[in-house]
């Protein structure tokens, strides 16, 4: 029980998905004292969260599993080339075991609070069960998109049905057997799990804001053509996974899209088409994510495809999405998603030409006076990404400042990793790192390895108190503004750019250099000694 554990130790991480797993695994291996907080009753973060019917990561399987250890991958093998949320919790708890890190583990357990003393040289933390933990490093775990999103819709709160939001879902699942529902969003979440709703309720009313793009994923056995070089060289693959773009080993394409005959652009977006995966439609053409021109043409492409499926002319166009570049809001994997709209029972109302006015008790009110009528409501309308998690623990760092009150103009880090300020306070895929443009897997390991090599080294040197200095993150936080900035991605209302929460500053979130070019700056800064870091605790005082 939680009392038998040490109120003082070295780490305290927050989160036990598969970041705060994998640290407890390596920082204990290390022989540092370690707790992990969980504000879940079980391990898997994410996955443990979002059990909404349909829920999937878009990575396959093949990609999307730790890598760090041979042993591990032994051990398991995955079902499909698209696994469901009940398989990777069982995959997360399988790691968990594995390992033998329950232990150390505080489930029920939420970071209320947590206050750096500089004179103590120490984290105390505030639990919501009351408990007070001291610690020299605190490392969030918290994932990129675990804060839920508030509706912010009148009247959410008078409907008098059944409410449900695919992050929350219940545990055993929801019958919707012969009821009205209404889901409202058509990111992924609500991509996935419509046509199975669908499959259920005796009608089924989707109510868009934005169209997305969203490609079939051709779920099944894994790809022969995926499956080969891992069976041939497990360490070749893992390895060119981590010195790729985005986490899956991928030769980037030199065709530029605005320079190729209507053939060849035809040719390599039905191959990227035929794949089923995220990564190779984000990369048909060198240029699409540069420029219009070049994104436009993979988006009429998918705009013929939409078409090619959906029988009605008006529900077809308001399904294809115009407002933004292809790949500038995350695009979705779907089973079955735009033929569900060719169902008798199912109806699309799409909010840009009837808004929504207000939620009543019996359902939901349109703007031109339709009122719809329900039996349930699904929120699939998102999370307040990257940040919000991280605010939402009252962290306050040197100095009484806040986290919450630095990163009001926008979130500003060292690397994604730290932030002036929040000594020995570390972030795992933290804002300014790949994190959710990148296969979350590998982008994990990576800052986990990072971390822990830090907190061994600092120790190895007689150091107790680590903080980047102004000057580095203000140039990383310029660098990665300008790597965005050469892209189409702050072009979009997108939740990476923070525009799908009210109030929050327009700020590019994740870096988008690359997991190979991100991985060179971490690996470059290490080897000039922690450049850019602050340094000291007995040994003296060293700065870079
Ligand atoms: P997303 O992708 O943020 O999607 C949320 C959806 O909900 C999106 O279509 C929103 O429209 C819509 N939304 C949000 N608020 C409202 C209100 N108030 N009224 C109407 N519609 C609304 O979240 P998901 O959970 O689907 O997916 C998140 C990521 O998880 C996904 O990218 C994958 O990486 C996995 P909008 O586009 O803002 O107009």
């Amino acid at each position: 029980g939680a009392a038998a554990r040490p109120a003082d130790v070295d780490v305290v991480v927050v989160g036990a998905g598969f970041a705060g797993l994998y640290l407890l695994h390596k920082l204990r291996g290390l022989g540092f004292s370690v707790r992990v907080l969980e504000a879940a009753s079980d391990v898997g973060g994410t996955w443990y969260w979002n059990r909404y019917p349909g829920a999937r990561c878009d990575i396959p399987t093949t990609d999307y599993t730790f890598g760090f250890d041979p042993a591990l991958e032994q051990a398991w093998r995955w079902s499909e080339k698209y696994a469901t949320q009940p398989e990777i919790l069982r995959y997360a708890q399988f790691v968990a075991e594995f390992y033998d890190l329950r232990r150390d583990i505080d489930f029920d357990t939420r970071v209320e609070a947590a206050l750096w003393d500089e004179a103590d040289g120490r984290w105390h933390l505030r639990t919501s069960t009351d408990e007070h933990i001291r610690c020299r490093f605190t490392i969030m775990a918290t994932g990129c998109l675990s804060q839920p999103k508030a509706p912010e819709i009148t009247g959410a709160d008078r409907f008098q049905g059944a409410t449900y939001l695919t992050s929350r879902w219940p545990q055993g699942g929801v019958d919707f057997t012969g009821k009205r529902v209404a889901v409202i969003g058509t990111g992924s979440s609500g991509i996935q799990s419509i046509p199975i709703i669908a499959r259920q309720a005796s009608q089924l009313t989707v109510f868009q804001r934005t169209p997305n793009f969203s490609i079939p994923a051709g779920n099944g056995p894994v790809r022969e053509e995926r499956l080969a070089p891992l069976r041939a060289d497990r360490a070749a693959y893992r390895q060119a996974a981590r010195l790729s773009r985005a986490g899956v080993p991928l030769e980037p394409t030199q065709v530029y899209g605005r320079y190729s005959p209507p053939e060849v652009r035809a040719e390599r977006f039905e191959a990227a088409w035929q794949t089923g995966e995220l990564i190779p439609i984000l990369s048909v053409f060198a240029d699409q994510i540069l420029f219009k021109d070049a994104n436009e043409i993979v988006c009429e492409k998918v705009r013929e495809k939409i078409r090619a499926v959906v029988h009605d002319p008006e529900t077809a166009e308001a399904l294809s999405p115009r407002d933004h570049a292809f790949g500038t809001k995350r695009p979705c994997l779907d089973t079955g998603y735009y033929a569900t709209f060719n169902l008798p029972h199912v109806r699309l109302v799409d909010l840009r030409k009837t808004p929504i006015e207000r939620i009543t008790e019996g359902g939901i009110a349109l703007s031109g006076g339709e009122s719809l009528t329900f039996d349930a409501i699904v929120y699939a309308t998102g999370f307040d990404a990257m940040t919000g998690a991280l605010v939402a623990v009252d962290i306050t760092g040197r100095d009484g400042l806040t986290l919450k009150d630095k990163w009001a103009p926008g979130p500003s880090t060292y690397l994604g990793l730290m932030s002036r300020g929040f000594p020995n306070l570390f972030t795992i895929t933290g804002p300014g790192s790949p994190s959710v443009l990148s296969n979350m897997m590998v982008s994990i390991e990576q800052h986990v390895e990072w971390v822990a090599d830090c907190l061994a080294a600092l120790r190895a040197q007689g150091h107790t108190r680590i903080e980047p200095t102004a000057a580095a993150e203000a140039g990383w936080v310029q660098h990665a503004n300008d790597c965005a900035d050469i892209t189409l991605y702050p072009s979009a209302n997108s939740w990476y750019m923070g525009a799908n929460v009210p109030g929050k500053p327009r700020v590019f979130l994740p870096y988008v250099g690359g997991v190979d070019a991100y991985r060179r700056a971490c690996d470059e800064v290490v080897a000039r000694d922690y450049l850019g870091f602050e340094r000291s605790g007995p040994a003296g005082e060293r700065c870079n």
